[in-house]
């Protein structure tokens, strides 16, 4: 019960105050887990929605490993990102980045609200090795 307290209090803290419209963004539950060594994943729902003001709510599920969300922009989802093989993580300056969420903790939900065009999107872990152990999700915004 303590638990579901505390977790309920992180989550409103993450919320965005400003710019809050009557309607208020469309919401993306983006679910992020995965440990080391570990298959790791990335599932945002819903994958696609209209343009305009949208709040990722990023939940953490994982029990020991800290992830990230980055929102880029992209022309084709399903090619290769360019990689560092050495470093272990996408080369993010050659990315379109439009915002990011950072070192979510285990059991932590933090939001990030853009303003998105339509378009083709990638969102992306990008701590070491995670992109490659499976967090990258399409993500598409339409007219
Ligand atoms: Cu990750």
């Amino acid at each position: 019960m303590r638990t579901l307290i505390l977790a309920t209090v992180v989550l409103t803290a993450a919320l965005p105050g400003r710019g809050w419209t009557a309607d208020g963004p469309t919401v993306v539950a983006v679910k992020v887990t995965g440990e080391q060594h570990e298959t790791m994943t990335l599932e945002p729902n819903p994958p696609s929605v209209k343009a305009g003001r949208i709040t990722f709510r990023v939940e953490n599920a994982a029990n020991t490993e800290s992830h990230e969300m980055i929102v880029a922009r992209v022309a084709d989802p399903k090619a290769p990102q360019p990689y560092d093989e050495a470093k272990k993580r996408v080369i993010e300056s050659k990315l379109q980045a439009l915002g990011e969420v950072s070192k979510i903790l285990p059991g932590q939900t933090k939001a990030l609200t853009l303003a998105l065009k339509p378009g083709k999107y990638l969102l992306v872990c990008n701590h070491t090795g995670h992109y490659k152990a499976g967090m990258v999700a399409p993500f598409e915004v339409t007219n």
